[in-house]
């Protein structure tokens, strides 16, 4: 009798053990970051600069472990940068950069193959400064893109091929590419770098592409690279977004319209200016007051701004989520608020506030609320 009393005692004490444990799993949920919360809807990343590739920014590095499943270099993979020299390549930053993405196991994207700025000066010119001819440019561009990318062939996922290429109304860009190859440098580049890494995925990547102009033209021009077997696996929709501008319909236009081509969309350079545009024909006369019109928040972002760019913003990931069968990425253009170009653009030494966590590396409402809604689902 003794016995059989025992026994039920053990068996009633394992079971509230068994109770309790799995009570407590229960309650012990994992904080949410976001890749936990958005995840299973697009890939979601950030550019790093070197102070963060190196290491040396540990509170932006944290923040990009915890939050981040993808990254794109800000700017060490730029040709001024990584291609200095005809004769002399500058691989340091870029190895660097892309040994991160790997020792923490995150998509890495390349940035950029061929952009009109930040330019070796080289590149386009012979020893004289003049044009060279398109034989010889092919040549450069295949020699440059055979190495960047072949040095990083099978670690980095996708790169952004051509960059910034198309004007709002539709039209090219008069870069020296266009200038020496007409239309057809862009679908050189998407085919050299097809030659130097084929299972690397290729992009398109341009800003104000909600521009109607812009719009109809990358479409074609991504069409008519199908069209001829090349490869384009996305269009990047930068996404340098402000507080007015663009009218979110015509973004969400441009979505579409790009997702009708058969390729993905990604946000690839996502931020937003809380400052107002630059009106440089205000009344210059008063210099002091101009220069607080141009930074009008030295210290701190007021309230009512703060409460419309998080609204904003939330409104902007609500549309990125609602398009997510077709959007593969969102990549925010830097860590946080301190590290961002907008600061130095278009007026150098503002201060702004553009990007998903603040200076003391805090999300932002619109992010916190993003991670809370995800405990309370
Ligand atoms: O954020 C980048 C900034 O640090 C650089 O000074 C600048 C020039 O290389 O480029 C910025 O990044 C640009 C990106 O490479 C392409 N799209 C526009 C971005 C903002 O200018």
């Amino acid at each position: 009798m003794k016995g059989k009393k025992l026994l039920l005692i053990m068996v009633a004490g394992a079971a509230l053990c068994a109770c309790a444990t799995r009570t407590s799993q229960a309650v012990v949920k994992e904080e949410p970051t976001l890749k936990s919360v958005l995840g299973d809807k697009f890939l979601i990343g950030v550019a790093m600069n070197t102070f963060q590739s190196s290491g040396r920014d540990t509170n932006g590095v944290n923040i990009v472990k915890k939050h981040f499943n993808a990254i794109v270099a800000e700017n060490c993979m730029k040709c001024q940068t990584i291609h200095p020299q005809e004769d002399r390549y500058n691989f340091r930053q870029a190895d660097e950069f892309v040994k991160f993405g790997e020792d923490n196991g995150l998509t890495v994207t390349g940035h950029c193959l061929i952009w009109h700025s930040q330019l070796a000066p080289w590149f386009c010119v012979d020893k004289d400064g003049n044009n060279v001819s398109p034989e010889v440019l092919k040549q450069r561009m295949k020699d440059h893109i055979m190495t960047v990318v072949g040095r990083y062939k099978g670690r980095i996922k996708g790169w952004d091929v051509v960059n910034e290429a198309i004007m709002e109304n539709g039209s090219y860009r008069n870069s020296k590419f266009y200038q020496i190859l007409g239309e057809e440098f862009i679908p050189l580049a998407f085919q050299y770098a097809h030659e130097a890494d084929p299972d690397a995925e290729l992009y398109y990547n341009d800003y104000n592409m909600h521009f109607k102009g812009k719009r109809d033209a990358v479409v074609k021009l991504v069409n008519d690279m199908k069209a001829r077997g090349l490869r384009v696996d996305a269009v990047g929709m930068q996404g340098h977004v402000g507080m007015n501008y663009p009218d979110l319909a015509d973004f969400e236009q441009s979505i579409v319209a790009f997702a009708s081509t058969g390729a993905k969309v990604m946000i690839t350079e996502w931020d937003m200016s809380a400052l107002p545009e630059v009106n440089r024909t205000a009344n210059i006369a008063d210099t002091v007051a101009f220069r607080k019109a141009l930074n009008p928040y030295p210290v701190s972002l007021p309230d009512s701004v703060s409460e419309k760019w998080n609204k904003r913003m939330a409104e902007f990931m609500n549309l990125f989520v609602k398009h997510s069968d077709v959007i593969s990425r969102v990549t925010a253009w830097g860590v946080s608020d301190g590290d961002s170009w907008k600061n130095g653009f278009p007026v150098r030494g503002r201060k702004d506030y553009a990007l998903l966590f603040d200076r003391d590396y805090q999300p932002k409402p619109f992010v916190k609320d993003l991670l809370e809604k995800s405990i309370t689902k």
